[in-house]
């Protein structure tokens, strides 16, 4: 009885495994959009599709174990009263190949999705259009905008309740923005929820090491930052702001502020 059972759980394995694997083909779906922020970075679109196809995946996996749950609560309870024990499955060297191939195989597909994007994302090429130099501190946040071999005063923040109060950090859209994190106290962690991506602020750690790039998309709008480490009394009032604006607005803004020849 076990053994016919074995090929018809292979195949379903099979199918499991592929359903799984196609699930980060599909385009970004729209249903999710309530559940993660609006993204603002071509990044952010690869963290959105790497999202939506693991709980595809873990959906789907899910239905099957419960499924098979309640297959066997209804058909294999125990009818009568009998002293007999059903048939044993003890050593049975094909299942225990099968559970031991499956769950390999499914960590393998996470896995693999997750190393292919997490390196797309961690990328940064050689010439952004702006580098922002972030350095984190108990309990605000201090940003220098270098530009066009340009480099500005730095916009500081004191610890506010309100992001809209938080030092502004101003971008053009479409861009490549690189990061630059650097803290001298504590560790950090600079989130921006809109960017789907957070990355600690380690002290002895030099920003040339701690650095990531994002592509903005052209979604001009203020979006809300924020410390994501607990870093001491103030660290819920770490609050920022980011600021997508078009490149016209950006050459104006950038004409206003007062910065040196690098
Ligand atoms: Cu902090």
């Amino acid at each position: 009885m076990a053994r016919r059972r074995v090929p018809r759980a292979a195949a379903l394995a099979l199918l499991l495994a592929s359903a799984t694997a196609c699930a980060n083909d599909v385009p970004p779906v729209d249903w999710s959009k309530g559940l993660l922020p609006d993204h603002v970075t071509e990044q952010a679109g690869l963290v959105q599709n790497l999202w939506n196809g693991a709980w595809i995946a873990a959906l789907a996996v899910g239905a099957v174990v419960i499924g098979m749950i309640i297959w066997a609560c209804i058909f294999h309870r125990k009818r009568k009263q009998s002293a007999e024990l059903p048939p044993q499955v003890r050593y049975n060297l094909p299942i225990e190949i099968f559970y031991t191939v499956v769950p390999l195989v499914m960590v393998s597909v996470f896995f693999f999705f997750t190393a292919r994007d997490e390196a797309v994302i961690m990328s940064t090429s050689e010439t952004p259009d702006v580098t922002v130099n972030v350095e984190a501190f108990q309990w605000s946040w201090r940003f220098t905008t270098e530009v066009g071999g340009k480099k500005f005063e730095p916009v500081v923040g004191m610890p506010v309740s309100d992001f809209n109060q938080g030092p502004e950090l101003v971008l053009p859209v479409g861009k490549k923005v690189l990061f630059k994190l650097h803290s001298p106290d504590v560790i950090h962690s600079f989130w921006v929820p809109a960017f789907l991506f957070k990355r600690d602020v380690i002290p002895g750690i030099s920003a040339e090491k701690n650095k990531f790039e994002i592509t903005t998309l052209d979604k001009p709008g203020v979006y809300a930052g924020r410390c994501a480490e607990l870093c001491g009394t103030d660290h819920s009032r770490m609050l920022f702001k980011v600021k997508l604006v078009s490149q016209r607005d950006y050459d104006s803004y950038i004409a206003t502020q007062a910065g040196s020849a690098q």
